[in-house]
């Protein structure tokens, strides 16, 4: 018994804002961003918020798979973008498409969370029958557009999958890590003590992002390929036998230096960071859905899923789709 990924689906934002359109309002250049993210453009909600985003997804799911929403038990949001701290969006979720039977909340572990998600949805479904598990992010709430350095990384969208209880179990094996001492070098909505009894005495209110982006960078170089590594060993897999390797679209040339860590071949790194940036959460799914619908991805084929980022956490699993 154990958990399939019975639909995918993803939904972006329409607007799209090109490098070059970023270079109206920062010091920047496509050229800079090209070379050293793989970044063309990213898709920005409009007045679309978090939920609207993953309504949309947990919408698609139930109509590819004619499910009746009413079926669903659960539904897990993955987000560090939240409409609000409460309610839920996977609560917001759960009203607008009338799950009534399913309990919903969210998660957050930044670029890992849609992978702690399927994670936690695995062991849900030892009670329940099918669930949904939606990453969604709306960052542009987060991002400085005043600062370069963050500002051109990222972008807003969805991506989710219908998971059911399945005689077959698909997820083979899981490697969930967090790494808080390290938690500094990337933050995002810092929530300030703010009341009569308990004013805030933090310097700085860090609302937008900030990171460190070497420390980060050589975080993931260093703990995602261990990650990955760890989750093969369990699963009594080669790295041969892997034939897609489904990594959060944190930043081109960190896919490039991952794959050479572990000696695998690019091509086996599914990429579509040009065309979305980085979307936290929402990016493996994303990209696991494009893959599915242009036939790369086929049943039984054996992934490799992985997350890293915020929290600092590092997270994979290794599913037969
Ligand atoms: C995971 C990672 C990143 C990330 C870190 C560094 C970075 C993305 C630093 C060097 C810079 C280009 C950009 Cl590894 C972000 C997240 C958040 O989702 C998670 N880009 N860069 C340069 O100067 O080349």
């Amino acid at each position: 018994m154990g958990l399939k990924i019975t639909q995918t689906a993803h939904y972006v934002p329409p607007k799209v804002v090109t490098n070059d359109d970023l270079t109206t309002m920062m010091d920047t250049s496509d050229e800079w961003i090209s070379s050293r993210t793989g970044i063309k453009q990213r898709h920005l909600a409009q007045g679309e918020q978090t939920s609207d985003l993953a309504v949309k997804v947990a919408n698609h799911l139930l109509e590819k798979a004619n499910c009746p929403a009413e079926q669903i038990d659960f539904i897990i949001v993955a987000t560090m973008s939240p409409d609000y701290l409460t309610p839920a969006t996977a609560a917001i979720v759960q009203g607008k498409i009338g799950a009534k039977n399913a309990l919903a909340f969210d998660i957050n572990a930044a670029c890992s969370g849609f992978i702690y998600a399927l994670a936690l949805a695995d062991k849900l479904l030892t009670t329940y029958q099918r669930g949904i598990v939606i990453g969604a992010e709306v960052l542009s709430k987060l991002v400085d557009w005043q600062e370069r350095s963050t500002a051109v990384l990222f972008g807003d969208g969805a991506g989710g999958v219908l998971v059911e209880q399945s005689p077959q179990q698909s997820l083979i094996a899981e490697d969930l890590t967090a790494y808080g001492q390290d938690g500094q070098t990337l933050t995002a909505g810092y929530q300030p003590l703010d009341s009569a009894f308990n004013q805030d005495q933090t310097a700085v209110h860090k609302h937008y992002f900030e990171m460190d982006g070497r420390a980060v960078y050589r975080f993931a170089t260093h703990e995602v390929p261990a990650s990955i590594e760890r989750t093969l060993t369990k699963s009594k897999w080669q790295l041969n036998d892997v034939d897609w390797f489904i990594l959060h679209q944190a930043n081109g040339r960190i896919l490039t230096s991952i794959a050479h860590h572990l000696g695998v071949a690019e091509e086996k790194f599914l990429s579509n960071v040009a065309k979305y940036g980085n979307t936290s959460a929402a990016s493996v799914p994303l990209l696991l859905d494009e893959a599915v619908t242009a036939g790369n991805i086929k049943s039984r084929q054996k992934l490799i899923l992985s997350g890293f980022g915020g929290g600092l956490t590092a997270a994979t699993v290794a599913i037969i789709f």
